[in-house]
C-alpha cells in the first residue's frame, strides 16, 4: 500500500479522495439515515439497507421518519441517483464501503445483544469482495470489532489490511440537536491496522469536518462509552444530589444554576424521572458487562444504574405522598402524564421514564392517562394508548406529573387548570397557580 514517498496508496482512497466509492449503510435508523444521506448530499452513490420493509417502503416514498432528516433532502438526494434503499443485501457485492449502524440493545442483566451487529456481518462476509472497507458504528463492547466482526469477515480467506479494510467509528448524533450534525461533529476513528484507520479517515473527512484518529478500534469502542457512562453517571449523581437537597430543604435546581456560575471545573447536568432514550441508559452497561468479564466488577457502574433506574419509583412515591397530604389514595385517583418522550421536543418515547412512571402508577391502582404534544399514541406492555385532549386532562386529574418538558407547554397555562402537580423536570419554578399545589422534584419544604 506504500508508494514511493512512503505516502498510503491503494485505488480505494484514491476512489474516496475522488468521492467515487460506492457506499453502502446498513441500519437506516436515526444514525444510518443522516450518514446515508450525509454521503449522498457529498456527492457518493449511496444504498441504505435495512430489513425492516415498512421502512424501506417509506423511504422508497421518499418519506423520512428519522426527524433530523426532513423527506426534502431525502428525495433529493433519491431524484439525483445519489441514494436508493433495498431490503436485499445483495448491492453488497457491488459496493466499496459498508457502513455498520445497527442497534444493539442490552438485556436487563446488561448483556449487549449482538445479533443485529452478526446478521449485518454475516451478510457482509457473503458478498465481502478485495477492496472493500468496513465500518462499524453501532455502539458496543470494546473489542467488538477485533474479536467477533474481524473474524466474521476473514472466514472466507481474505485477509484484513491487504484484501479489506476494517475500522470503528463512534456514532455520535444526538437526536434533535441542530447545532451538532454528521457534518460538523468531530468524528473518532480507529482501524484494526493502520491503513485501515488511514482509509476510514479519509472516508469520514469527505462528510465531517473533524476526522479524530485513534489506536484501535478498541480505543474507538472505549471512546463511546467514556462518552455515555460520563452521562449516564454524572445524571445518577445528580438525581442523588436532588434527594439530598429535598432532606435539606434547599432546591437542586438554584442550587445547580449557582454552581454554573462556576466557569470552569463544573457541568451541569439535571435530575429527572430516570434515562431514556436509546443509549444513555444501556451504554454504561455495556460497559460494566464487559468489565465483569474482565474480572473488574464496577461498584461507580453498578449504583449509577441502581439510581437512575429507581427514580422513576421516586417519583410514583412522591405523586402518592402529595395526594395523601391532600388525603387522597393514589389508589383510584386520575393522574395525568405530561411528556412521554424520552427528552424535550422529540417524538421518541423508547426507553422513556414515562412509561415505567405508567406502569408503576397503574400497579398502585391509579386511573393513568397522559399528553404529549409529539405522541398522539402511546404502545403500553401490548396496550396502544391514546394521547387524551390537554384541558379536558388537566381538568380531570386529581395529580398532574410532568415528566417530559416539552418546549410547547405553557406551563403557567398548565399549573393554573391543575389541582397538583408533581414537576419532575423544574419546568414550574415561579409559577403560582391560584390553588395548585405543585411539589417539585429535588426541592425540600425550606426549614423554618
Ligand atoms: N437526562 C437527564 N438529566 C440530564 C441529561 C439527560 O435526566 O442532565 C436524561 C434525558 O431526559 C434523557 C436521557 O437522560 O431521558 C438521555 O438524554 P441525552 O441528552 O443524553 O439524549 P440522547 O440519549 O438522545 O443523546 C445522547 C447524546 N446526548 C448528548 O450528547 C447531549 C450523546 O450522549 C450521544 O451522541 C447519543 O446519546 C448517542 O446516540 O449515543
Amino acid at each position: 500500500m506504500r508508494s514511493v514517498d512512503g505516502a498510503m496508496s491503494h485505488p480505494l482512497l484514491d476512489k474516496i479522495n475522488q468521492g467515487q466509492a460506492t457506499v453502502a449503510v446498513i441500519g437506516m435508523g436515526y444514525v444510518g439515515l443522516p450518514l446515508a444521506v450525509a454521503f449522498a448530499e457529498a456527492g457518493f452513490p449511496v444504498v441504505g439497507i435495512e430489513q425492516d420493509p415498512r421502512r424501506v417502503a417509506a423511504l422508497q416514498r421518499g418519506e423520512s421518519y428519522v426527524e433530523d432528516i426532513p423527506s426534502r433532502r431525502l428525495v433529493e438526494c433519491m431524484q439525483a441517483g445519489r441514494l436508493a434503499v433495498s431490503a436485499d443485501p445483495l448491492p453488497l457485492a457491488s459496493v466499496d464501503v459498508v457502513i455498520v449502524c445497527v442497534q444493539t440493545p442490552v438485556s436487563p442483566n446488561g448483556e449487549p445483544d449482538l445479533s443485529a451487529i452478526l446478521r449485518a456481518g454475516d451478510a457482509i462476509a457473503r458478498h465481502l469482495h478485495p477492496g472493500m472497507l468496513v465500518v462499524l458504528e453501532s455502539t458496543t463492547y470494546p473489542g467488538t470489532t477485533e474479536e467477533v466482526l474481524l473474524p466474521l469477515l476473514e472466514r472466507g480467506g481474505l485477509r484484513v489490511g491487504h484484501d479489506f479494510f476494517l475500522a470503528y467509528s463512534p456514532e455520535r448524533i444526538d437526536p434533535g440537536n441542530r447545532q451538532w450534525t454528521v457534518q460538523n461533529t468531530p468524528k473518532v476513528v480507529g482501524g484494526i491496522t493502520p491503513f485501515c484507520r488511514e482509509i476510514a479517515c479519509a472516508l469520514y473527512q469527505r462528510v465531517t469536518t473533524q476526522v479524530v484518529p485513534v489506536a484501535s478500534a478498541t480505543t474507538a469502542e472505549m471512546v463511546k462509552l467514556l462518552e455515555n457512562t460520563f452521562r449516564a453517571v454524572n445524571i445518577a449523581l445528580i438525581n442523588d444530589i436532588a434527594l439530598l437537597c429535598e432532606r435539606l430543604g434547599v432546591d437542586v435546581w438554584e442550587v445547580i444554576d449557582a454552581a454554573k456560575t462556576k466557569p470552569f471545573g463544573f457541568m451541569p447536568f439535571y435530575p429527572g424521572p430516570g434515562v431514556g432514550g436509546h443509549c444513555i441508559p444501556k451504554d454504561f452497561r455495556i460497559l460494566d458487562w464487559r468489565a465483569q468479564r474482565l474480572g473488574y466488577a464496577s461498584r461507580l457502574l453498578a449504583e449509577t444504574h441502581r439510581i437512575n433506574a429507581g427514580m422513576p419509583g421516586v417519583v410514583v412515591e412522591k405523586v402518592a405522598h402529595a395526594l395523601a397530604r391532600q388525603g387522597r389514595s393514589l389508589a383510584g385517583a386520575q393522574v395525568l402524564v405530561l411528556g412521554v418522550a424520552y427528552k424535550p421536543d422529540v417524538a421518541d418515547t423508547r426507553d422513556s421514564p414515562a412509561l415505567e412512571v405508567m406502569r408503576l402508577l397503574r400497579e398502585r391502582g391509579a386511573e393513568v392517562s397522559f399528553h404529549d404534544p409529539h405522541v398522539p399514541t402511546l404502545h403500553l406492555d401490548g396496550a396502544v394508548l391514546e394521547r387524551v385532549p390537554l384541558e379536558a386532562g388537566l381538568a380531570r386529574a386529581d395529580c398532574v406529573v410532568i415528566i417530559t418538558a416539552h418546549s410547547a407547554y405553557d406551563w403557567p397555562w398548565v399549573v393554573t387548570r391543575s389541582r397538583l402537580v408533581v414537576d419532575t423536570r423544574n419546568a414550574t419554578a415561579g409559577i403560582k397557580g391560584q390553588d395548585a399545589i405543585v411539589v417539585r422534584l429535588g426541592v425540600g419544604e425550606r426549614r423554618r
